[in-house]
């Protein structure tokens, strides 16, 4: 086989959506004119409603980011003592339940869809268990019915981390739509972004003011103090960018796509490299291209990979590597009791995916991975 030539250009997990600079100017134009930055202004409204209408929910409070969103919800829905969560996903997740002073425990996740196994989830609730974690990895919907259902049958809330889910459906239901409340990400690496931001969704509207008030230090008006928050606006310029890339994240959708597609024609018949398959009940926002790989079928492992990939350019991400029962500072008893967290942690790469890719760029990710095998 042909020695294959690098890319000449470094190729990232991801670039983000960039609108056009002219437009982008208009809107710092307007932002200007008005001397109005942050605090809820005009950007932030018009941003809110059509963000709502886009996501397809009934109620929805912006956030600077997703991480503090998360550490905000769990204050809202008062959660205390335990919370069930998985140890395959960022940090954020689980810091969110840290800075609450909730201990986080973990349930391995399912092979099929790396997501928390619900049917483990029983056996791990306690009577200091007030709520549910789960995240949608990669953007693929948890078994939400299950998880739901547990729920109920045990007075639980739900927050569900939806960080990855820009977009997705689920039996032609928004994905923000499920559980009490849904996180969604707006940094600049998801496939949607305000630079960084990040917003909750809810079908309560009960939620609205304290979500308001957490994230304004609990005040409403100038002299009316109610409870001890915190600052996580979005400002005018986040919410800008925003109102932009809504006009732009559809098309990036269907580019993601096709790339996936040529993916996994090409990826399908090397041994040793497994994906993720689609289930026909789901709208996917194609945000990230996960492959597994197996040491013993492919020849290389994981991290030779990964290292390899880097001599022609191409950094691809070891997205969630190590499991976070693993970090130092969680006291995570039982901390090998994860054998399928473990597994998928140890394989999982994830290979770049963004619209700027070019169908020639997938072709030759391809082909160098096939060339690493036969070398
Ligand atoms: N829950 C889950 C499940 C999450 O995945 C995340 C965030 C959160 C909660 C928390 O949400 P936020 O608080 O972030 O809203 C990145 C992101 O920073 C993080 O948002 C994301 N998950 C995580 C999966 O990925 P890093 O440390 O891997 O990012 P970084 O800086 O290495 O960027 C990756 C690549 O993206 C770069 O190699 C190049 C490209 N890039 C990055 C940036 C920042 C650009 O091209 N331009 C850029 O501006 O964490």
């Amino acid at each position: 086989m042909k020695e294959i030539k690098s890319f000449n250009k470094p190729i990232y997990i991801t670039r983000p959506l960039l609108p056009p600079l002219n437009e982008v100017y208009k809107k710092i134009k307007e932002i200007w004119e008005s001397k109005w930055l942050t605090n809820f202004g005009q950007q932030h409204k018009t941003f809110e409603l059509e963000l709502k209408k886009y996501l397809k929910v009934k109620n929805l409070s912006l956030f600077c980011n997703g991480t503090l969103a998360l550490q905000l919800a769990c204050q809202a829905l008062e959660l205390t003592g335990e919370v069930i969560t998985t140890p395959f996903t960022f940090p954020a997740t689980i810091n969110s339940l840290y800075q609450n002073n909730i201990t986080p425990i973990f349930c391995d996740i399912k092979l099929d869809d790396f997501n928390i196994n619900p049917d483990e989830i029983e056996n791990l609730i306690t009577p200091n268990t007030s709520a549910l974690m789960p995240v949608h990895v990669f953007g693929n919907p948890c078994d939400v019915e299950k998880i739901d259902n547990i729920a109920k049958k045990y007075s639980l809330k739900v927050i569900y981390d939806s960080a990855h889910c820009f977009g997705v459906e689920y039996k032609g239901k928004a994905i923000g739509t499920f559980g009490d409340v849904n996180m969604f990400s707006f940094h600049a690496t998801k496939i949607f972004h305000t630079l960084e931001g990040g917003a909750l969704t809810y079908n309560d509207e009960k939620f609205n003011l304290k979500f308001f008030l957490l994230k304004n230090f609990g005040i409403k008006g100038e002299e009316d103090i109610f409870l001890p928050g915190t600052n996580a606006k979005m400002n005018e310029i986040q919410a800008a960018i925003g109102l932009l890339n809504l006009n732009l994240v559809d098309e990036e959708i269907e580019k993601r796509k096709k790339l996936t597609k040529i993916y996994k024609v090409n990826l399908k018949d090397i041994i040793g490299i497994r994906f993720l398959e689609e289930n026909k009940e789901v709208i996917y926002n194609y945000q990230y291209f996960p492959i597994l790989i197996d040491e013993f079928e492919f020849s290389l492992n994981r991290d030779q990979v990964y290292e390899e990939m880097k001599k022609y350019n191409v950094f691809t991400r070891k997205y969630f590597y190590p499991i976070c029962t693993q970090y130092k500072y969680y006291p995570c008893k039982d901390a090998d009791n994860f054998p399928n967290a473990e597994k998928i942690a140890n394989e999982i790469l994830c290979l770049p995916i963004y619209g700027e890719l070019m169908e020639e760029d997938i072709l030759k990710i391809c082909e160098i991975l096939l060339y690493l095998k036969k070398e």
